[in-house]
């Protein structure tokens, strides 16, 4: 199997750049995910913004996680299915931020976190107009796409510690599920490892990588390239040793923004009514998404496409 990509954003700047443009493509089309590497975003801040999440991890979160550990496992002799070996909080930066609410966080963590935040954001959306070059959309389609009512993309981060488990066989870190939203930044301990992508039918590990930001596909995309793109199912494995820490940032749509295949994308790959994916606000996917996170996305978009049949008043096929 080919090796998961890695590219390097430095390559964009000179010659090689159709290539590294290439490498985006197959990565977008083939595996649902990629590492980035010389993003931009400075080694100091990163190792910071890590020293400090792991910090806040021991002096804040972890008697409640030990307490939640104490009885996860208890009686289980066979697989948890309904619980997850890991220790998260939310920060919410777009349509507005939440950071100064968030209680618990250091001043000093609390500006760190929002300065990391803002060039996530920076690179998310230089990210995207990437994707546009490839796809061929014009300049600005997919953020455009990703502002809804109030003119804003919603944009939060979700940081999270997997600690060492005593028995990995029975509960995941995170168990698998296609990510919602629109672009997802991971940047991911470069120690601990445990994050998995389900390619052609096998897991493969997403390799730690010192200074990285690992990218990821979401449902949206796959919606708005009509398939071309996809979102990948994913997981956290939990590991017997080492606490792995994870900062996992959501560039998603606006709550009423209308999510549709791009016309473009839709005349050139298929003709017939049933290849097309739905049209639906984003609110509503994420009201379905929110009980059905860990199960399969197909069945979302058919939901998500009898209620768009509904809306205009066409009968549904009841066979
Ligand atoms: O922690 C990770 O590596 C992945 C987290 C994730 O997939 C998610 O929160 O959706
Ligand atoms: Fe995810």
């Amino acid at each position: 199997m080919a090796s998961f990509p890695v590219i390097n954003m430095e390559r964009l700047e000179g010659e090689e750049r159709a290539a590294a443009m290439e490498l985006i493509s197959d990565a977008c089309e083939n595996w649902g995910f990629f590492e980035l590497l010389n993003h931009g975003i400075s080694h100091e801040l990163m190792d910071k913004v890590g020293e400090m999440t792991k910090d806040h991890y021991k002096k804040r979160m972890e008697a409640r996680f030990q307490e939640f550990a104490s009885r996860a496992l208890d009686g289980a002799d066979s697989g948890i299915d309904d619980k997850d070996w890991e220790s998260t909080f939310f920060l919410r930066h777009l349509p507005a931020s939440n950071i100064a609410d968030v209680p618990d966080l250091d001043d000093d963590y609390r500006k760190t976190m929002r300065e990391f935040a803002g060039e996530l954001e920076k690179l998310a959306e230089r990210l995207l107009e990437l994707l546009c070059e490839n796809l061929g959309l014009e300049k600005g389609y997919l953020k455009r796409a990703f502002c809804g009512g109030d003119g804003l993309p919603t944009f939060g981060t979700k940081v999270s510690s997997y600690p060492p488990c005593p028995r990995p066989e029975l509960i995941k870190g995170l168990r698998a599920h296609t990510d919602a939203g629109g672009v997802i930044l991971l940047f991911q301990d470069d120690r601990v490892s445990g994050l998995q992508l389900l390619k052609d039918g096998e897991w493969v590990d997403v390799p730690p990588l010192r200074h990285s930001i690992v990218v990821n596909i979401g449902d949206q995309l796959e919606v708005i390239t009509n398939g071309r793109y996809k979102s990948v199912m994913h997981r956290v494995v939990a590991q017997t040793d080492g606490n792995r820490m994870s900062i996992a940032s959501f560039y998603n749509p606006g709550s009423h923004a209308v999510i549709y295949p791009a016309p473009a994308l839709v005349e050139k790959a298929a003709a017939k009514e049933s290849e097309v994916y739905p049209r639906f606000m984003f609110e509503d996917y994420m009201k379905l998404y929110l009980r059905q996170k860990f199960e399969a996305k197909e069945p979302r978009f058919e939901a998500m496409k009898a209620m768009e049949a509904v809306a205009a008043g066409s009968p549904i096929a009841t066979s």
